[in-house]
């Protein structure tokens, strides 16, 4: 109860801010691209992790609200680091299910794509299978109509969700997320190895791209690079940082 009312008021009193997680080309070595993760910092609570408030924010419907904070900031801070000379990155946000069905979700990403003159190609919408588990057909024209704004559709935490594959071949979808469950084990588990590789092959089967989470080990790195997947995210890299501090490494990298 504590934490929902104080939910209520953390976006008029600012309490929200976005960390940015590396995203990094596996052929190149550069960073490509960042998740953008929400932290609550509240004054008496301290810093209240997600799995402490996303769960109430989307039983209560607040994540609404948080959801389209998250992307207008997400997309701005994205075209200001452009602006800036930084380099041309996209930005990935999570979409909960909720923000989906919401009926302004088309109009909202407009909006902020218009506010911010952020490329659309520089977003990508990070979706999870549990979007897809039901009655699929009005997901399909949903996922159209925001294809058709010109961004980018991801789909997190791939593998881990009970939808069949069959979505995949009817969702405008670009990339594919492994779990990082498959990732952690992918050196010393056979099956964890296969089934990893078996994603990055349907992945580029599909013509879609392949980013694998939760990379925390170099042996990791290099096995996931000489399997061909394209991108990892991970703490081998980088965990989620301040905007200041990504700021930083782009400017290191430059
Ligand atoms: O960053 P961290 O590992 O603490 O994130 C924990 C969980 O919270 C992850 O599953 C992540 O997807 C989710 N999460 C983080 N930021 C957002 C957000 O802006 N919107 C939604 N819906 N989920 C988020
Ligand atoms: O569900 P989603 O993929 O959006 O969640 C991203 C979450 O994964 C964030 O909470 C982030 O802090 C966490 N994360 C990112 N990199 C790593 C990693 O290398 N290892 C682990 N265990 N968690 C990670
Ligand atoms: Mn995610
Ligand atoms: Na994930």
């Amino acid at each position: 109860v504590r934490i929902e009312s104080a939910l209520r008021n953390a976006l008029e009193r600012n309490e929200f801010v976005l960390h940015y997680q590396p995203q990094v080309d596996l052929k190149t070595g550069q960073i490509v691209g960042m998740e953008a993760l929400i932290r609550w910092q509240h004054p008496e609570l301290g810093m209240v992790p997600p799995v402490r408030f996303i769960g109430i924010a989307e039983e209560t419907g607040l994540i609404v609200q948080i959801g389209a904070w998250v992307m207008r900031t997400a997309c701005a801070q994205n075209k200001a680091w452009q602006d800036a000379g930084l380099g041309k990155l996209r930005v990935a946000v999570n979409l909960s299910a909720r923000q989906f069905g919401a009926p302004d979700l088309i109009a909202g990403l407009e909006s902020v794509l218009a506010d911010t003159m952020l490329d659309p190609d520089c977003l990508e919408i990070e979706l999870t299978e549990s979007l897809f588990m039901n009655d699929i057909t009005p997901a399909v024209d949903l996922l159209h109509r925001m294809k058709s704004l010109g961004v980018n559709l991801s789909i997190d935490d791939f593998g881990t969700g009970y939808s069949s594959l069959s979505y995949l071949s009817r969702f405008p979808i670009d990339v594919l997320k492994i779990d990082r469950s498959f990732v952690a084990d992918i050196t010393v588990d056979a099956n964890d190895a296969a089934i990893v590789t078996s994603i990055i092959a349907l992945a580029h089967n599909l013509k879609l791209a392949v980013i694998a989470e939760g990379v925390e080990t170099l042996e990791q790195l290099d096995y996931l690079r000489s399997h061909g997947c394209d991108e990892m995210q991970g703490y081998f890299f980088s965990k989620a940082l301040p905007a200041a501090e990504f700021e930083q490494l782009l400017v290191q990298g430059r």
